[in-house]
């Protein structure tokens, strides 16, 4: 048989006939939902993609788990095998599906079958897959469409004509969670390794010419002007068309290439902010495509050390977030899911949310938009990953890349992080910073930052990770009173940081088991979680002016390996404001009392 040629071998990790730019704004496309019940089998051996001798098996091997599992006849004898027996929904993680998966790591064969017809049989066909953890090979009719690997980036292949059929394709994705210390995250992370096909399967469909990507936002420092850019499939003069029908603003651009720039006035335009999440219906047309998105437009910058949004100085009332639905124990992935998270948020009186520790499902974002809540998104480059490869450093790119080409129209995204508590050494800073340029090339127009930690000298809480010089503002994980001394100690800190730059706490918390009451000395208590709460909100009305907001953490109690006391953890770490069920815990109350404060005081 003759082997198909990869186009790209290395761009972010996807082979054979992917192709390397995601299209964005999936939703907006005519799709075809793969989501729903697929059939497994569970190959810890990986006997579906190395025969005996260890070697992977060749495309066309009756063995292999990517080929028809349907015996030739009665003699014939099959080791493998789909059935309804075996199913797991899509999108969802597998450990909350089956009690055998609750630690599983390693791999997972999915399959299912579907009937396709092309809507307009010039359109072409990309199977996209919203997350997969953590790395997937993807076949369709037994052949091979690629490779990718990362647990929270979409990615997806062209589907060739000649392979699709319209009935009863056979689809099989392969899924390893296993963790692994050259990737990221690696091999030690502070939350469940959920494996499976997190997020959607769709089949999108997009004519020969398309709009592969934009990106269209306020220019930096001003209220009124648009400026951005537009990119096609193809290389060709046709005049693409920009609309914002509310505005009655509708303008024809002429391509140069395959991309066009843009830049021009709007007046009354209402600018996007927590209080007014006002989104636009943006429409882009060609000659033969048109996407749809809606659009917020708002000014992020940093002034000396102060964060302004739409020119004035913001606060920020964070809460930090896991992508994870702690009643059912299982990663959020739906519009639902992200209306529960966010609404929790919301109740504390946020203003903005840290999406932890890795991109989440674009239903959050999405959400956060309409709902008005800032965001702090971030690759899951956390703590020990191999800095000193090249290679470990190109996947942190491309998460990187993929993470802003979704995501780059929300307006809800104000800052992109890099990373989370990684140790300060030479090899990790030129790594870590070189994570910060690229940001930067990828979009100027929002704040880049790294979750820092701080090192206390002599009674002082010192900040002066190196990384802070190419940050826009210096955000820092405390646990002052948590992982060291008592929740008092917070009244006597001082703090020393190195630059002027807008000061923000990424992180602070205690755990408490919910429910658990005791006086207010003893941890895992609700009481101690909360008189925490009250010493920091009182060190933080001592902070000094360039001290910009937090995100602590967490707003829910979260599953996670590492933390196995068996009265109060068991598999959990409770750091949440609220509870395994969803109860609110005391020092809830805490926060949100300060952060109505803090709402107040900025409203002045
Ligand atoms: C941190 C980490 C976070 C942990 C948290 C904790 O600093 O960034 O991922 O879960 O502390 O609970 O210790």
């Amino acid at each position: 048989m003759k082997k198909l040629i990869p186009l790209f071998l290395f761009i972010c990790n996807v082979s054979a006939y992917a192709q390397a730019d995601l299209i964005t704004n999936i939703p907006s496309r005519k799709t075809t939902s793969l989501n729903g019940k697929w059939q497994y089998i569970v190959d810890p051996y990986e006997t579906g993609f190395y025969n005996y001798r260890y070697q992977e098996r060749n495309e066309n091997d009756r063995e292999a788990y990517w080929n028809s599992d349907i015996p030739e006849n009665k003699t014939d004898r099959k080791e493998h095998g789909y059935s309804d027996k075996y199913t797991l929904n899509v999108p969802g993680d597998w450990n909350a599906q089956d009690p055998k998966f609750l630690y599983y790591e390693g791999s997972v064969w999915y399959k299912r079958s579907f009937d396709f017809t092309k809507s307009d049989t010039a359109n072409k066909v990309f199977l996209y897959f919203g997350a997969v953890n953590y790395q997937s090979d993807v076949y369709l009719n037994g052949k091979k469409l690629g490779q990718h690997k990362g647990g929270f980036s979409p990615f997806q292949f062209e589907v060739p004509d000649n392979l699709l059929k319209q009935k009863d394709n056979f689809l099989v994705v392969k899924v390893d969670n296993k963790r692994k210390a050259d990737e990221i995250p690696t091999l030690n992370t502070d939350w469940w390794n959920y494996g499976g096909i997190t997020r959607d399967v769709l089949l999108v469909e997009v004519p020969q010419n398309y709009i592969r990507d934009y990106f269209v936002h306020l220019k930096k420092g001003s209220t009124n002007e648009i400026e951005g850019w537009i990119k096609k499939s193809n290389n060709g003069n046709e005049a693409i068309t920009l609309e914002i029908p509310e505005l009655k603003f509708r303008k024809k651009l002429a391509a140069t290439g395959d991309s066009i720039a843009f830049n021009f006035k709007l007046s009354k335009l209402q600018l996007w902010s927590p209080e007014n999440p006002k989104l636009y219906n943006v429409v882009i047309q060609s000659a033969s495509d048109r996407v749809e998105d809606k659009i917020g437009f708002r000014n992020v910058e940093v002034q000396g050390s102060k964060i302004l949004l739409n020119g004035k100085p913001v606060f920020l009332r964070g809460i930090c977030i896991h992508e994870e639905i702690p009643q059912e124990i299982r990663r959020a992935n739906s519009p639902a899911d992200a209306i529960q998270l966010l609404s929790q948020a919301k109740e504390l009186n946020a203003n903005m949310v840290r999406l932890a520790h890795y991109p989440h499902n674009e239903h959050m974002t999405r959400t956060a938009d309409s709902l008005g809540l800032l965001v702090w998104s971030e690759i899951p480059v956390y703590w020990t990953i191999n800095f000193t490869s090249n290679e470990v450093l190109e996947k942190a790119k491309c998460q990187l890349k993929d993470m802003i080409t979704r995501d780059r129209n929300r307006a809800s995204i104000m800052i992109w992080s890099v990373g989370n508590e990684t140790p300060v050494h030479e090899a990790r800073t030129a790594f870590m910073s070189n994570l910060v340029k690229t940001a930067k090339l990828l979009d100027s127009t929002r704040l880049i930052s790294a979750a820092l930690e701080v090192h206390n000298t002599n009674g002082v809480q010192v900040i002066d990770d190196p990384l802070g010089q190419y940050t826009d503002l210096v955000a820092v994980n405390e646990y002052l009173g948590w992982y060291s001394g008592l929740p008092s100690n917070a009244r006597t800190a001082k703090w020393e940081v190195k630059y002027n730059k807008p000061l923000f706490f990424s992180e602070t918390g205690a755990e408490a088991l919910g429910g658990y009451h005791a006086d207010s000395l003893t941890r895992w208590s609700e009481e101690f979680q909360e008189w925490y709460y009250k010493e920091q909100v009182e060190m933080m009305k001592r902070m000094p002016e360039n001290f910009v907001g937090l995100s602590p953490w967490i707003l829910n109690d979260f599953r996670s390996p590492r933390r196995n006391n068996p009265e109060y953890q068991e598999g959990w770490n409770n750091k949440g404001l609220f509870d395994q069920k969803g109860n609110k815990k005391k020092a809830f109350y805490v926060l949100k009392a300060y952060y109505d404060e803090m709402e107040k005081n900025y409203k002045k």
